[in-house]
């Protein structure tokens, strides 16, 4: 089966060895720059129980030619070549996150869909499960743990262990084991694409240090989730080979605006 197939019978795919060391060396030196001024702008967010960071391309803690490469990179043909088949119209940019692992290693993980957090109701969730398109690419820094993911939870609603875990109902707690879980750990080089939208959980542990892309549905009603600053524009636009990815989000960006 070829990533997209996969993708869209499971909700994710991974290709194992796509990215070379200069490629992964080029985004460590930027990411762990960023990384340590985020922890200390955030440090008793950290030392709380903070698994991510978020908005990495913003101008807060990087440089323009900080940004520059992590721009290019997402931009990059091995990149948008895959989201390109896998949204079912255009992608647009979203946001970028780093995940690592929390203070304290015996914080537990939580099961859940990422469009559990928007403040609408379960009917109206079931419905963002079929018409919207949130989706994860995780580029590995160092071998990780990975995630579990349900497969097929991209296109169909929970189960009733699923729903309970989740939300932490009936007496389940949100880091219970699931008995449909799959487990998908990563090496440097890998991506992983997944969709937010499905039941999925991150597994902590080793040294893990992951970015991860989101892209989303080119429509207003998703764009405006993003961050105009943590897009490229003026000069920094320019200097971007292929930048379509950053012109389209912006333009829908200025419609909704
Ligand atoms: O890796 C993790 O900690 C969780 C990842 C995740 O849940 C997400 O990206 O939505």
């Amino acid at each position: 089966m070829d990533p997209q197939e996969e993708y869209h019978e499971n909700g994710f795919c991974v290709i194992k060895g796509l990215f070379c060391s200069s490629e992964i060396e080029n985004l460590r030196a930027v990411l762990s720059i960023f990384h340590e001024r985020w922890k200390k702008d955030n440090i008793n967010f950290y030392n709380a129980k903070a698994v991510n960071s978020a908005y990495i391309t913003d101008s807060k803690y990087l440089d323009d030619a900080q940004r520059l490469s992590l721009f290019r990179f997402i931009c990059s043909q091995k990149i948008l070549g895959i989201a390109e088949k896998i949204f079912p119209n255009k992608p647009a940019f979203m946001n970028t996150q780093l995940f690592f692992n929390p203070k304290d290693s015996q914080q537990k993980n939580y099961w859940h869909r990422d469009l559990q957090y928007n403040p609408v109701s379960v009917e109206e969730q079931k419905k963002l499960l079929v018409d919207v398109n949130v989706i994860h690419f995780r580029i590995p820094l160092q071998p990780e743990p990975g995630l579990e993911i349900i497969p097929g939870t991209h296109t169909r609603w929970d189960t009733e262990e699923e729903f309970s875990v989740r939300n932490e109902i009936n007496g389940r707690q949100r880091f219970d084991n699931l008995s449909s879980a799959k487990h998908i750990s990563l090496d440097v080089g890998d991506l992983l694409v997944f969709s937010a939208n499905m039941v999925h959980r991150g597994l902590y542990g080793l040294d893990r240090f992951s970015f991860d892309i989101l892209f989303c549905d080119a429509t207003r009603e998703l764009v405006q989730y993003a961050k105009p600053t943590c897009l490229p524009d003026g000069l920094l636009l320019e200097a971007i080979e292929t930048p379509d990815l950053f012109v389209n989000t912006l333009e829908l960006m200025d419609d909704f605006s």
